[in-house]
């Protein structure tokens, strides 16, 4: 295996998510091997994924903190039934299929990704730890169904060039438990088929492109060109990490930007839809 270099204790704080000082009172207690480079110390990698791979953090042991750092490192030990079984008793816990998601799922992705641009893990954990979240999705996914009227209908995915399908599946759960009916594309989706996705659909309010990495502006733009030029009246909505704001999205010829997060991007979507109708009063009882 590749040999990567040490890391200051600075990095190594920010890795493990604690305090500076606390990183040097694991050193300095030999709980987390380290060597002296002058006056700086200096921590292998290695020692920092044995630790966070060994150690769920001690203030959070049985809380939703706990269960995150836990299910990231079963995500990247390719642990489906592990990972499960986390999700099961968060669940049992008393939390929402979408709290899985926006508590647990997605910030142990973007956990996954960081370590990975930065080195501490390797592609194939990056992809194992996905197919692992594909397949979670896959189990939690009914639990967002609902029956009855939906507020209409959103059309979603990734365009052509992003092979990003995660955030649109999970989008699209959020969006069914908010009772939209969700028309997935998944990922690299070309322009024609979004055309085609809004056709034959009832009550369509948004035509959602999301894009997690930059460098897909030809294809954002193409796709909310070819949306237009077909006619359909629904807004174009473009978000995601790979649209920076606004004005980006506006020079794409987008109608508006969902934001780079669930919460801002669900809000976003909402705002295309009619008020759910509130719950009918119930008439008074007649007295006896
Ligand atoms: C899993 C993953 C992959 C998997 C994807 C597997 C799959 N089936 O989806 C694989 C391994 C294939 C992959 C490939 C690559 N990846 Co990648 N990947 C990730 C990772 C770890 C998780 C993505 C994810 O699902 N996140 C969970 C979602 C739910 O969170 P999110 O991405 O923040 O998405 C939210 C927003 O987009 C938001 N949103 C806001 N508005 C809207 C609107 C709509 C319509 C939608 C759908 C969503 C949305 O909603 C989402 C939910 O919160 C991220 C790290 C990260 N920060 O997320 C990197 C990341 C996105 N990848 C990255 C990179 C660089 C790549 C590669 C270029 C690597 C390479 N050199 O090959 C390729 C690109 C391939 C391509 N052509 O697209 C970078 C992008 C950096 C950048 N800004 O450009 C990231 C951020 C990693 C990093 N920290 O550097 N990747």
């Amino acid at each position: 295996m590749e040999r990567r270099a040490p890391i200051s204790l600075t990095v190594a704080a920010e890795r493990l998510g604690v305090h500076y000082m606390t990183a040097y009172r694991y050193v300095r207690t030999g709980r987390l091997p380290a060597t002296r480079d002058g006056v700086q110390w200096r921590v292998d990698p290695v020692d920092i994924d044995r630790w966070l791979s060994e150690t769920p953090p001690p203030a959070s042991r049985g809380s939703r903190a706990g269960a995150r750092h836990r299910l990231e490192h079963r995500m990247v030990a390719g642990d489906v039934v592990g990972a499960w079984s986390i999700i099961e008793r968060t669940l049992a816990s008393g939390a929402t299929p979408a709290e899985i998601y926006l508590e647990l799922l997605i910030p142990s992705l973007r956990s996954i990704g960081g370590r990975w641009a930065t080195g501490a893990l390797s592609i194939v954990d990056e992809h194992r730890a996905s197919v692992t979240a594909q397949r979670l999705i896959g189990r939690l996914g009914p639990r967002f169904l609902h029956h009855g009227r939906t507020r209409g209908t959103v059309v979603i995915g990734a365009p052509s060039g992003d092979l990003h399908a995660l955030p649109s599946a999970i989008m699209s759960d959020l969006l069914r438990d908010l009772r939209f009916t969700v028309v997935d594309l998944g990922a690299g989706a070309p322009p024609g088929t979004f055309v085609d996705a809004t056709r034959d659909v009832s009550r369509l309010l948004a035509v959602c492109v999301g894009v997690s990495g930059g460098g897909c502006d030809d294809a954002i733009a193409a796709t909310v060109a070819a949306v237009k030029e077909a006619g359909v009246a629904a807004p174009v909505l473009v978000g995601g990490g790979g649209v920076a704001d606004a004005d980006h999205a506006r020079r794409l010829g987008a109608d508006g930007w969902t934001g780079a997060d669930a919460r801002t991007a669900l809000a976003a979507i909402e705002a295309t839809a009619p008020r759910p109708r509130p719950p009918r009063p119930r008439p008074p009882r007649p007295r006896t």
